[in-house]
């Protein structure tokens, strides 16, 4: 209840940040980055979002952290292209925010009045999107790829896969969940089970980006392999978007 309350201020206070964090190609080229939501309050201390995200979720908040992250989103990316380094941003979308009534309208909103490009973000939802009123949300989703939003499955793998929705579903992505590449490649189930995602995305016409790469090892493989986007601590933290710029303006 504290957490609620103070969450309420954060937004105000100006404690919520967004992290970015890179995505690359095989030879290490960026090709794009996930938004992170970070909340630092005024005394210093952070809580995680897998803390606070269910918290907003539960509460509504997510309402108004959600506008506030699509619209950094927005921002992020007008800033990265002022500095020639344009690439499509990925924003989280909790399904409460997703299902809510305004939702689609207030994505419209926040398109108009930052002049961002829909077509250069991307929304992550996870299988737990899937689970209730799915011919609303495909409808809602083909309604925002009719704008322009790209769709990726977040943590593939790990929720409710019924994988006849795929057809359904106007998707570009799906993001094979860190356990998985975690596991990769000394054990031979998780092996098994990023190549068979990898194999079926392929064959399903759509990207494929591997979380939690960690590893040298684990990029090689995934290099020889299939080659998916990559994204984890071998490449880049989440941070901050002017850190970021320093990162890519130092490659090129
Ligand atoms: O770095 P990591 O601890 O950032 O994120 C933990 C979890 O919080 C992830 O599952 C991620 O999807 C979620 N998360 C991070 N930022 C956001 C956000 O802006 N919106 C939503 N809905 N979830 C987020
Ligand atoms: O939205 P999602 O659950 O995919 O959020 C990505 C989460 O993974 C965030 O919490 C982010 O900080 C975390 N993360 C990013 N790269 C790595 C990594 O290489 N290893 C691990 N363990 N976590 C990572
Ligand atoms: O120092 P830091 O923890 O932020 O580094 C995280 C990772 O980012 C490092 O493991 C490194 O591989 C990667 N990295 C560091 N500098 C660059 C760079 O200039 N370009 C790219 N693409 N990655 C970098
Ligand atoms: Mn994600
Ligand atoms: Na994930």
């Amino acid at each position: 209840l504290t957490m609620e309350r103070d969450l309420s201020m954060a937004l105000e206070n100006g404690e919520l940040q967004m992290h970015l964090q890179l995505q690359v190609s095989r030879d290490s080229t960026p090709v794009g980055a996930e938004l992170l939501m970070r909340w630092r309050r005024t005394d210093g201390t952070s809580i995680p979002p897998d803390v606070f995200i269910p918290v907003a979720e539960a509460t509504g908040q997510i309402v108004p952290l959600g506008r506030w992250a699509l619209r950094q989103a927005c921002l992020s990316w007008l800033r990265l292209e002022a500095e020639g380094q344009a690439m499509p941003l990925s924003v989280n979308v909790s399904p409460s925010q997703f299902r809510q009534p305004d939702f689609v309208a207030d994505v419209r909103a926040i398109l108009q009045e930052t002049g961002a490009p829909a077509t250069q973000l991307i929304f992550e939802v996870t299988e737990g999107l899937l689970i209730e009123n799915l011919d609303d949300t495909i409808e809602r989703m083909h309604e925002l790829a009719r704008l322009g939003i790209r769709f990726s499955i977040d943590d593939f793998g790990t929720g409710y896969s019924n994988l006849a929705y795929l057809k359904r579903m106007p998707l570009y992505e799906l993001k094979i969940d860190r356990s998985f590449i975690h596991d990769m490649p000394g054990d031979a189930n998780g092996t098994a089970i990023v190549q068979s995602i990898m194999a079926m995305a392929g064959h399903l016409g759509l990207r494929v980006v591997a979380e939690g790469v960690e590893t040298q090892e684990q990029a090689t493989f995934l290099a020889e392999h299939g080659s998916p986007g990559m994204q984890g601590y071998l490449f880049a933290r989440p941070m901050p978007l002017g850190d970021v710029i320093t990162l890519l303006s130092a490659d090129t």
